[in-house]
């Protein structure tokens, strides 16, 4: 209770951040995107989105946090584009919950609007947990959320149940391959197979893969030779202050 009132302070005082970390295109290394990853900002130090997320699911805060963040992150989408020489994408993590209450669509549009940013540099990233739950609402929803032109992603994939034809057929773009498969993908041959089996099926349904938490050159060589059209993590970057994304952006051109 007094983390919630803690909270709703929070939210009220502006004390959210938003880091944001680099995704490459391995066959050159050009910068298509960046997930937004949210921190609370306590005093000198920042509370990571695990050790909150769960209680504003739990409470509902999700919803009007999640509006502070395809704000935010729209608007910060909007600053860095001057600091590379081609587009670049903001991700932005959504809860199932946003889609069972408050208006999801509503709530995107109105970021897309306040900010300017074209729909089409708005990437949303959501769980196969969340399309488990495919009731007509959610359903529709992602219906309209890719009328409005903005991408879809499925985060953490592979590590839920969904069908590949059924994600084709949702427009989503792009499967974002969990970190668990990614690794220790130079020393297990399991997690090395189905990472070639999720990128050759995704390949068939054109849809893009990109492999998270990347952490060494051998991993990201390995990727680059299996097809996996992006990469994210360590290696590359670790999420970064906005203004240290900006110079990361002007070094990489
Ligand atoms: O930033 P970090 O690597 O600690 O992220 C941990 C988890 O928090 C990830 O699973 C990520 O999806 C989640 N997360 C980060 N930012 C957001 C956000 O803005 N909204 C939601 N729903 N989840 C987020
Ligand atoms: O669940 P989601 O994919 O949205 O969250 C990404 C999480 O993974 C964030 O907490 C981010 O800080 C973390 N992350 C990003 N890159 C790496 C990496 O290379 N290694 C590890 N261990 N974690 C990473
Ligand atoms: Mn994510
Ligand atoms: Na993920």
């Amino acid at each position: 209770l007094r983390l919630r009132s803690q909270f709703l302070t929070a939210l009220e005082q502006g004390r959210f951040v938003l880091h944001f970390q680099p995704q490459l295109r391995l066959g050159d290394g050009r910068v298509l995107g960046v997930e937004a990853l949210v921190r609370w900002q306590d005093g000198d130090s920042l509370i990571p989105p695990a050790q909150f997320i769960p209680m504003a699911e739990s409470s509902g805060l999700i919803v009007p946090l999640g509006e502070w963040v395809l704000h935010e992150a729209c608007r910060q989408a909007m600053s860095w584009q001057s600091c590379y020489d081609s587009p670049v994408v903001v991700a932005v993590n959504l809860s199932a919950v946003q889609f069972k209450r408050g208006n999801l669509e509503q709530a995107v549009a109105s970021a897309l609007a306040g900010s300017g940013l074209a729909p089409q540099l708005l990437e949303l990233e959501l769980t196969e947990t969340t399309l488990l739950h495919q009731t007509e609402a959610v359903l529709s929803t992602l219906r309209r959320l890719s009328q409005l032109g903005v991408r879809l992603a499925i985060d953490d994939f592979g590590t839920g149940y969904s069908s590949l034809a059924y994600l084709k057929r949702l427009a989503v773009n792009t499967l974002k391959i969990d970190q668990s498969f990614i690794r220790n993908l130079s020393g297990d041959p399991d997690d090395a197979n189905i990472v070639c089996a999720i990128i050759e099926m995704a390949h068939k349904l054109q849809l893009q893969t990109l492999a998270e938490g990347v952490e060494s050159a051998q991993i990201a060589d390995l990727l680059r030779q299996m097809g996996c059209d992006q990469a994210q993590g360590y290696y590359y970057s670790r999420p970064l202050p906005i203004a240290q994304l900006h110079a990361y952006l002007r070094r990489q051109q």
